[in-house]
C-alpha cells in the first residue's frame, strides 16, 4: 500500500503553492478541499471506487481538481486526448467501457455517450460525505491512456500508482528536487507527459504552472520572469521558443534548472542551439507504456553527452536486444505498464519481463542510450503519434480505393507527416478523399499529399514496405 498521494501531500506541506493557472494560485491543501469537495458531488451521483471514468476536457484548473477528485474517489481515469475525431473518440469509449464520462463545457463536445455528465452538471450536484481511502494498493489503475498500436487500432495502457510513484522518483533522483521548484506544464494532460508533471507535482510537494495550451511566447516570458525551473518540451516546441530567444538575443536565466526534451527524435542542432541559448536540455526518452521517462540525460552530462537520451533512471533497466550495436530497446522496472484494458486486455505487453519497445538505438561503452529510429513504422508529429495502418485502413473503407500505403515524410515544421498513397478500383479525386477522411480521423493524422498509384511496394510476403514509397514514386 501507498499514501493517498494528494491527502499525504496536503498534511506535509499543506501552504506550499500546488497549482498556478492564469495568475491564480492554490495550495496543496486548497486542492484537496477542492478535489474532495467534487469527489463527495461525483459520490452523490453514484460514482463509486473502482468505476472508470473517461475525460474529454483542456487543461485548466478544473480538470486538475476534477482528476484529483476522480482519484479521492479511487476511479480508474480514461484520458481521452482532444485532438481525435469523433470516430476515434467513440472507439476508445467502446474500448474501455467507462461508467462515466466526463466532459467540460466546451460546446464542441457532440459525443454521445450514454452516461455523460459535463463538469457543471457534477458541480450543481449535493456533496455526500464518504470514507475516503488513507491508502492506495500499489497495483490500482490510476490512468489508461491510449497509444497506437500495429494493428491500426490503438490500445489502452494501464498506468499503476506504483508506475507514477517509481516514474516520478525516479526523474527526482536524477534532477534532485528544491523546495522553490516550479514545472511549467503546457503538454497536454491527456499524455503522460503533462499528466506525470500532476503527479510529481503530489509526489514533491512541487508547484505546476499550467498552460491550456502550449505558446512560445509565454512560456518563454515566464522562464525569463525567473518563476518557473523545469519545463517538458517535444521538438516542435523546443524550436518555436528558440525562435523566440533568438529573434530578440535572450538567453534563460539561470533559475531555469532543466528542459526535458523527448516524446519523438530530437534534432542535434535544436539542442546546439539550446545550449547557446542557455538552456539546461535533457534528452529524454519515455513513453505511455513507461509512465513517461526511463532513461534521461543528467545535468552534468547535458553538454558532453548531447545528443544521448542518458542513462535509465534509478529503478530502470534498459537492454539492447540482437546480436549488432544497434537493436531494440527493452526496458524493465517498476514504472513498466502492468497491461491493457478493452481488446488488447489478455496481450501481455512483457516477453520474458522485458517491454519490447520495437524502437532501436544502442548503449555506448558508458552505458549512454541513443535513440535512432523509432518503432516499426511509426509516424511522430509533433510529438503526437500516428499509426500508418490506421489512416491505410481509414482510406481503404473509400468506395474507390482499391488500396492505400502510408508512409512518414521529413518535415522542417513538424518533425514528420504523414504522406498517402493510394491504389483507385473506380474514379475519385483527391478532394473526395479528404473529405472522407476529415470524418473520420484528428487532423494531424491527415495525409498531407495523396499520390495515385498503379501498386503499393510489397516483399515477397506480401507485407508493404512503407519506407520504400517514396522511392518507388520516384521510379515510376
Ligand atoms: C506541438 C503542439 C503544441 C502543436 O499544437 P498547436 O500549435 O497549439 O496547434 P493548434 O493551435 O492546436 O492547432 C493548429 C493546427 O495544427 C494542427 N496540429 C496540432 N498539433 C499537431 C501535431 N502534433 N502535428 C500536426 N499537426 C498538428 C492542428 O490539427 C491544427 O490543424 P487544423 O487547423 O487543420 O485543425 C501540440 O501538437 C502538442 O502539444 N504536442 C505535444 C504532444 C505531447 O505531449 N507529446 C508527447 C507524447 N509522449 C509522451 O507523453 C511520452 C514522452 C514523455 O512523457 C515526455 C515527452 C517530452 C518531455 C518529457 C517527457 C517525460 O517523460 O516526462
Ligand atoms: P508515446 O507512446 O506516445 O508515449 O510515444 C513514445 C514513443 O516516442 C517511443 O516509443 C519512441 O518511438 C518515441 N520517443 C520518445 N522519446 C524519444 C527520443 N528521445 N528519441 C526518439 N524517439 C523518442
Ligand atoms: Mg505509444
Ligand atoms: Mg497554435
Ligand atoms: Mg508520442
Amino acid at each position: 500500500m501507498y499514501p493517498n498521494l494528494l491527502m499525504k501531500r496536503a498534511s506535509l506541506t499543506p501552504n506550499r503553492v500546488a497549482l498556478r493557472f492564469n495568475d491564480q494560485e492554490w495550495t496543496f491543501a486548497q486542492l484537496l478541499g477542492k478535489a474532495t469537495k467534487y469527489a463527495e458531488k461525483l459520490h452523490t451521483k453514484g460514482i463509486t471506487r473502482g468505476m472508470r471514468v473517461a475525460i474529454l476536457a483542456s487543461s485548466d484548473v478544473r480538470l486538475v481538481v476534477v482528476l484529483h477528485g476522480c482519484m479521492q474517489i479511487g476511479c480508474e481515469l480514461v484520458m481521452l486526448n482532444e485532438r481525435l475525431s469523433e470516430e476515434e473518440l467513440n472507439y476508445q469509449l467502446a474500448d474501455s467501457a467507462p461508467d462515466l464520462l466526463l466532459v467540460d463545457d466546451h460546446a464542441k463536445r457532440t459525443l454521445s455517450f450514454a452516461n455523460k455528465w459535463s463538469f457543471d452538471d457534477v458541480e450543481g450536484a449535493e456533496q455526500t460525505a464518504f470514507e475516503v481511502e488513507k491508502e492506495w494498493p500499489k497495483e490500482r489503475t490510476i490512468t489508461i491512456m491510449y497509444t497506437s498500436g500495429t494493428t491500426g487500432r490503438p490500445k489502452g495502457v494501464r498506468q499503476s500508482l506504483e508506475n507514477h510513484l517509481m516514474n516520478a522518483t525516479g526523474s527526482a533522483l536524477n534532477l534532485g528536487v528544491q523546495p522553490n521548484d516550479c514545472w511549467l506544464c503546457t503538454m497536454p494532460l491527456f499524455h503522460i507527459s503533462g499528466f506525470s508533471i500532476l503527479m510529481r507535482s503530489v509526489i514533491y510537494g512541487m508547484t505546476v504552472s499550467l498552460h491550456t495550451k502550449f505558446d512560445a511566447l509565454a512560456a518563454v516570458e515566464e522562464i525569463l520572469s525567473g518563476t518557473v525551473t523545469r519545463m517538458s518540451v517535444v521538438a516542435v516546441t523546443l524550436e518555436r521558443m528558440l525562435t523566440v530567444l533568438e529573434e530578440r538575443e535572450l538567453s534563460f536565466p539561470d533559475t531555469f534548472r532543466s528542459m526535458l526534451v523527448g516524446g519523438g527524435p530530437v534534432p542535434l542542432h535544436y539542442l546546439e542551439r539550446a545550449i547557446e541559448r542557455n538552456i539546461p536540455v535533457l534528452q529524454t526518452y519515455g513513453m505511455t507504456e513507461t509512465a513517461s521517462q526511463t532513461t534521461t540525460l543528467a545535468s552534468e552530462d547535458a553538454i558532453i553527452k548531447l545528443g544521448s537520451a542518458g542513462k535509465p533512471l534509478f529503478f530502470a533497466n534498459v537492454r539492447i536486444d540482437g546480436v549488432e550495436k544497434i537493436g531494440e530497446i527493452c526496458i524493465k522496472g517498476p514504472h513498466v505498464t502492468q497491461g491493457y484494458v478493452g481488446a488488447a486486455e489478455q496481450k501481455n505487453p512483457l516477453v520474458d519481463g522485458w517491454l519490447h519497445t520495437g524502437d532501436l538505438g544502442y548503449l555506448d561503452e558508458e552505458g549512454y542510450l541513443f535513440v535512432v529510429d523509432r518503432r516499426s513504422d511509426l509516424i511522430i508529429s509533433g510529438g503526437e503519434n500516428i499509426y500508418p495502418a490506421e489512416i491505410e485502413q481509414a482510406l481503404a473503407k473509400h468506395p474507390a480505393v482499391k488500396e492505400a500505403g502510408v508512409a512518414g515524410r521529413q518535415d522542417d515544421k513538424w518533425g514528420q507527416v504523414p504522406v498517402a498513397f493510394v491504389v483507385l478500383k473506380e474514379e475519385t479525386t483527391e478532394e473526395s478523399l479528404r473529405a472522407f477522411m476529415k470524418k473520420q480521423l484528428a487532423s494531424y493524422k491527415q495525409p498531407v499529399d495523396y499520390y495515385f498509384v498503379d501498386q503499393l511496394p510489397r516483399n515477397a510476403s506480401n507485407k508493404l514496405l512503407r519506407r520504400e514509397f517514396f522511392n518507388h514514386i520516384k521510379n515510376t
